[in-house]
């Protein structure tokens, strides 16, 4: 079957972009060429081409894959985005893609001159917590990190995102050009902040001035991303072709809701993305605390305790009466760590999330959701654990998600079948843990885990004994029993 490539390949009723794509140069580099980014980032820049023209169309660059370039060059950045609902399934055709580049794979000088040219004025990233290269502790670069490692070594040759984007903001300097707004669209709290920490860190290793520079001209606008985007399903290619009578490898499925928070500070100018609805606002913090903590801190407990247990998709684990439960207790802890945000009921927050994890259209993974727990249980459990414990809260539902990482990390489920880590520092655990059969062993050996556990969660005795009692529970039964127990002391509290 004959492949998408242009925008009259596309059968009517199926929405396309209304605008002329060739009439709209490039002015953002995005890095990070990822599903997310194509179901989010650029649906909101096709609305944003449509309402107010502008030259802001996408040069989209792969870090390290040549997969995502190799589907989407052969069909002129052209791709489908299906958003599945429980009320059914609406299909559209993105253009705001205009150019793709793999940077491992050939395409390096085409990425430096992309992100030279003054065309450029804004460079947005996604390319998950893991991704940055920073240290949490100094808010600066992590010299292990392996593409720090190389960077700050190869400076003129750089393979990741602080090594590129100082070298671009180096040769725009050299050149008398403006800089451009870096936009970090991670789920991380302050992303915005974060960034600035890590190129100004890695900038300075190089030249002091440069750093100035930077930290006098370059924006960092924070922002909060969400929509839920599972790794494309296995039947999708055969979705799409009975949608679009023709082939898109390039295609990818989503949920409908999405959202976007974005700090208005863009001095080198921005597309009109409000036009796809996203809220400009003056602090964008205590929407991302929301996000992370609530969905995304509900979402890493249940992919853990979910998958342990046997179930191997969001909604599965809703449809399990106990774990249901769970979630409804951790939506409810989180919530109550949270700053009041005007406008917004944090019920009705979590009401919705509820509704998207059970989206039965949708095939998300308890594995995917459990990659990286390293990188992502900091902000998402620990933090608002943190601020419970010092406004005398509830710990419970904080000390459950804690232990059903830690029993994750043991690499094997309840049905005994193994399981791979998929963690940065996934051999570092291994190592800690593989001669423990213990439970308090095991539990004072993740707590251990250097810059992991901050010190206050990891010195409170309760806490601590709590964690370790679950885990206990966890190693000696199942998680499964540990989840009925965790629901009947719930029900008792009440
Ligand atoms: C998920 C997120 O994989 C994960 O860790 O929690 O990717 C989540 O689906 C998105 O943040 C939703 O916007």
């Amino acid at each position: 079957m004959s492949r998408l490539k242009t925008i009259g390949d596309v059968p009517s009723g199926v929405q396309i972009p209304a605008y002329d794509r060739d009439a709209h140069g490039t002015g953002i580099v995005h890095l990070g060429l990822g599903a997310f980014h194509k179901a989010h980032q650029a649906v909101y820049t096709d609305d944003a081409l449509a309402a107010e023209g502008g030259d802001w169309r996408i040069t989209g660059v792969s870090l390290r894959s040549a997969d995502a370039v190799e589907e989407l060059r052969p069909q002129n950045g052209l791709f489908t985005v299906i958003a599945a609902g429980a009320d059914g399934t609406s299909a559209r055709v993105i253009g705001s893609v205009a150019e793709t580049l793999a940077h491992a794979h050939g395409d390096a000088d085409r990425v430096r001159a992309a992100l030279a040219s003054p065309a450029t004025r804004i460079v947005t990233v996604t390319v998950t917590e893991k991704g940055y290269g920073l240290d949490r502790a100094t808010g600066g670069i992590d010299p292990a990190h392996p593409a720090i490692t190389h960077d700050l070594e190869h400076p003129n040759a750089p393979v990741g995102v602080a090594g590129l984007l100082v070298q671009a903001l180096a040769t725009r300097r050299a050149a008398d050009n403006k800089p451009f707004t870096i936009l970090s669209c991670d789920n991380l709290p302050n992303n915005g902040e974060l960034t600035r920490g890590l190129i100004l860190d890695f900038a300075a290793r190089f030249d002091l001035e440069l750093r100035d520079w930077i930290a006098e001209n370059v924006a960092f606008p924070s922002s909060m991303v969400d929509r839920i985007t599972p790794a494309a399903a296995a039947d999708l290619p055969v979705k799409v072709r009975s949608i679009l009578g023709r082939d898109d490898h390039a295609a990818i499925e989503t949920e409908t809701f999405s959202q976007w928070v974005i700090e208005d500070h863009f001095p080198t100018g921005r597309p009109a993305w409000e036009a796809g609805g996203a809220l400009f606002v003056d602090n964008v913090a205590p929407y991302e605390l929301m996000k992370l903590r609530m969905l995304n801190g509900t979402h890493s407990m249940l992919a853990y305790a979910g998958f342990l247990s046997g179930h191997r998709y969001v909604r599965d684990v809703m449809q399990d009466p106990g774990l249901a439960a769970l979630v409804r207790r951790h939506l409810a802890s989180a919530a109550k760590t949270l700053p009041p945000l005007n406008g917004i009921d944090f019920d009705v927050y979590a009401a919705d999330l509820i509704r998207r994890f059970e989206n039965p259209s949708l095939g998300h993974e308890t594995y995917q959701i459990a990659m990286d727990g390293t990188e992502k249980l900091p902000q998402r459990i620990f933090t608002p654990a943190i601020d419970a414990l010092s406004a005398g809260q509830n710990m419970d539902a904080f000390a459950f998600a804690t232990a059903a990482w830690m029993r994750y990390c043991n690499g094997y489920r309840d049905n005994g079948d193994d399981h791979a880590l998929r963690d940065p520092r996934e051999d570092e655990i291994a190592n800690r843990i593989a001669d423990l059969t213990e439970a308090s062993a095991i539990a004072q050996a993740l707590f251990d885990l250097p810059g992991f556990v901050p010190k206050a969660l990891k010195f409170d005795a309760p806490f601590r004994e709590q964690v370790t009692k679950i885990l206990l529970e966890m190693l000696s039964t199942s998680t499964s029993n540990c989840i009925t127990q965790e629901v009947l002391g719930i029900e008792n509290n009440l």
